[in-house]
């Protein structure tokens, strides 16, 4: 391919269309701390994602750490190894044990049926994750949260408009946490979001992303600044009219990519779910290498030979990482499904502006090897 076609491309609206948002901001000169466009942004998303209420911040990975906060959680939480380090950092920056659970092999998620073997007294929560915006089996996971006692906070980072069963994947767990980085189906540039379900942990979250703020002269708790500016908000309105056809666009590329690979030997594609409305913001597939020919680094470089930028998302696993090898959760031995899935894993490019000749291009390299 002469130009590059990367894993993804972020939807950007009509410029035009965002400099009256801009001359908005330069009259008013409210830049930032919850101005019109945040307190807009924030109704108009609730309104679209359909959950109760949702607090702004600037990126996914201070929600996450901000979430953990807003619970009070300490002592130990259950994870997945199988996400972007920001899910395990974020426990890291709390002064919280992570313990990895193994993924299944379906969707990728935790393994429900894993989780109360490793939960132990210290045990305060569970943090899954809806990887690739596959949701968790969330009724069974909830059963054991609540057999036990402990809070569910979800990392929904990919989940942007997922339904589970006609509703948002976004209201199962105490909280969940979105991000809106350049990379993702809707984007605010960098940003991202709690979703939380009664105003008083509402109220809670936006005093924590605001230095613990509760009014001019109370601090209320060691809170962050975690706060997204009118820019990005302004931005984000914009661009919330085009994710729909983005999204639509994406499916349109999944399906052709699944119709061209389901029956190559050694490739394995995952199909969407029953009871799923997709949002089809990555399009993973696994490589057997025996069957396949070739290994999935060996697909991956040759896809790079050819302007084709996939990724190896999540490769390697966080548990692999030196800050995580050693805890004993982290032994590969404890993780098979996750190491065999990171081993073999690549994402192919997905976004709205793949076209039939890119299409074309890809599947033909994938085909003859
Ligand atoms: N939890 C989960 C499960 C997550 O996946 C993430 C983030 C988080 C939490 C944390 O949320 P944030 O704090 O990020 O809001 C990317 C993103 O930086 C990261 O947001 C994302 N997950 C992760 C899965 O992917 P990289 O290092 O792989 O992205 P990068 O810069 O290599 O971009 C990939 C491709 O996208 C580029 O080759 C071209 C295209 N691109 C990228 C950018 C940044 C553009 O076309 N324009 C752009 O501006 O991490």
């Amino acid at each position: 391919m002469e130009k590059p076609i990367y894993i993804t491309q972020p939807s950007l609206p009509d410029l035009d269309d965002f400099i009256p948002y801009l001359r908005e901001i330069w009259d008013n000169k409210i830049l930032t701390n919850n101005g019109p466009f945040h307190k807009q942004l924030e109704k108009e998303l609730a309104d679209f994602l359909g959950v109760p209420y949702i607090s702004l911040f600037a990126n996914g990975t201070l929600a996450l750490v901000t979430a953990l906060q807003a619970l009070r959680i300490t002592g130990e939480v259950i994870t997945t190894p199988y996400s972007f380090v920001a899910t395990t950092h974020s426990l890291w920056w709390n002064n919280i044990k992570p313990v990895f659970v193994d993924i299944e092999p379906e969707f990728g998620n935790l393994d429900p049926e894993k989780i109360e073997a490793a939960i132990t007294p210290k045990t305060t929560a569970i943090m899954p994750v809806h990887v690739y915006g596959n949701p968790c089996y969330v009724e069974r996971i909830q059963e054991i949260a609540d057999i036990y006692g402990l809070k569910l906070i979800y990392d929904a980072a990919h989940a942007f408009g997922v339904k589970y069963k006609g509703e948002s994947i976004l209201n199962y767990g105490d909280l969940s946490i979105l991000s809106f980085h350049a990379t993702k189906v809707f984007n605010t540039f960098e940003g991202g979001a709690i979703i939380s379900h009664d105003i008083a942990t509402k109220q809670r979250i936006d005093y924590l992303k605001n230095f613990g703020f509760a009014g001019e002269t109370t601090v209320v708790a060691p809170g962050i600044n975690g706060k997204m500016d009118e820019v990005r908000a302004a931005y984000g309105l914009v661009s919330l009219n085009y994710v729909d056809d983005a999204i639509s666009k994406r499916r349109e590329v999944a399906l052709q990519y699944r119709e061209a690979l389901r029956n190559i030997s050694g490739i394995t594609v995952f199909e969407d779910f029953e009871n799923v409305k997709h949002n089809y913001s990555y399009f993973p597939i696994l490589v057997n290498e025996e069957l396949y020919g070739l290994s999935r680094d060996e697909l991956y470089e040759k896809l790079k030979a050819n302007n084709i930028f996939g990724r190896r998302y999540f490769y390697p696993l966080i548990s692999n990482f030196s800050t995580y090898r050693g805890l004993p959760s982290a032994n590969k031995e404890n993780l098979p499904v996750a190491n065999r899935i990171a081993d073999s894993v690549i994402c192919l490019p997905i976004h709205h502006e793949i076209d039939e000749e890119d299409l074309k291009e890809i599947i033909k390299l994938l085909i003859y090897k």
